[in-house]
């Protein structure tokens, strides 16, 4: 037999060539976006009503609400967060904070699930080790958008974000390091994971305005979890 005279990395070299043709399987399918950062299309899917549940839950005991921004505006998104950490936007600036503004209480625990996904996606893009102590859970209705900005308000830059998007599509933009580099677009889809970091941690992004439209889990609405690693 053929193979019974090739030693093992002949073999794989091999069986690269012969099946490079075939399509990725949905949890395979990776994207690099940047430096650092990749898209894993997909990857959230098949657990899309656990997480939904586990949303539910975290927003029954810390609701959505509208945060003003230092600059005077209220927010189009509707946010809330779990963990150990939330992060506030108020007049006085952008934080991190152990308590909910709104009850004064502790925000709710992060649910297993949350993390187990937030180290499975970290992982496959290279990220060993992420302990995220904080996820941001953001819901847009039909119109609502975010505008460019960079996440900064971590203390502990080295660690990646993972961001995972459920319900309506959307479109993302990721810029660079500067306000005015030109992004590029991304349609993000139900169960798409994002994982940044490295060199791109800090670059510019944004949603556009949602499109309206009917997702059959969600209805007329998208959640964007963000997993952020706050302290050193
Ligand atoms: C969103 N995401 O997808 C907004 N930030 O709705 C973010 O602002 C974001 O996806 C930091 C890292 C990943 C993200
Ligand atoms: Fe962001």
């Amino acid at each position: 037999m053929l193979s019974h005279s090739l030693s093992k990395t002949d073999q794989s070299v091999i069986s690269l060539d012969l099946f490079n043709d075939l399509p990725p399987s949905p949890e395979a399918a990776q994207m690099p976006l940047a430096a650092g950062s990749v898209l894993l299309r997909g990857f959230a899917q098949s657990m899309d009503a656990e997480l939904l549940r586990a949303i539910d839950a975290v927003i029954v005991q810390a609701p959505l609400r509208h945060m003003q921004t230092p600059g005077g505006y209220t927010m189009s998104v509707a946010a809330t967060s779990c963990g150990s950490l939330g992060w506030v936007s108020d007049s006085t600036g952008y934080r991190y904070a152990a308590l909910d503004p709104s009850s004064r209480r502790p925000w709710p625990a992060m649910p297993a699930c949350f993390l187990d996904l937030a180290q499975r996606a970290a992982a496959q893009a290279g990220y060993d080790n992420f302990v995220p102590e904080s996820c941001l859970v953001n819901t847009y209705t039909p119109g609502a958008k975010l505008s460019l900005h960079q996440d900064k308000d971590e203390k502990d830059l080295t660690a990646p974000i993972v961001s995972v998007s459920l319900g309506l599509p959307a479109v993302f933009l990721f810029g660079g390091a500067k306000r005015s580099d030109k992004p590029q677009r991304y349609r993000l889809l139900h169960g798409d994971v994002v994982v940044w970091g490295g060199p791109s941690r800090l670059a510019y992004h944004g949603v556009l305005q949602l499109a309206d439209g009917e997702h059959a889990l969600l209805g007329r609405r998208r959640i964007n979890l963000t997993f952020r690693r706050v302290l050193v």
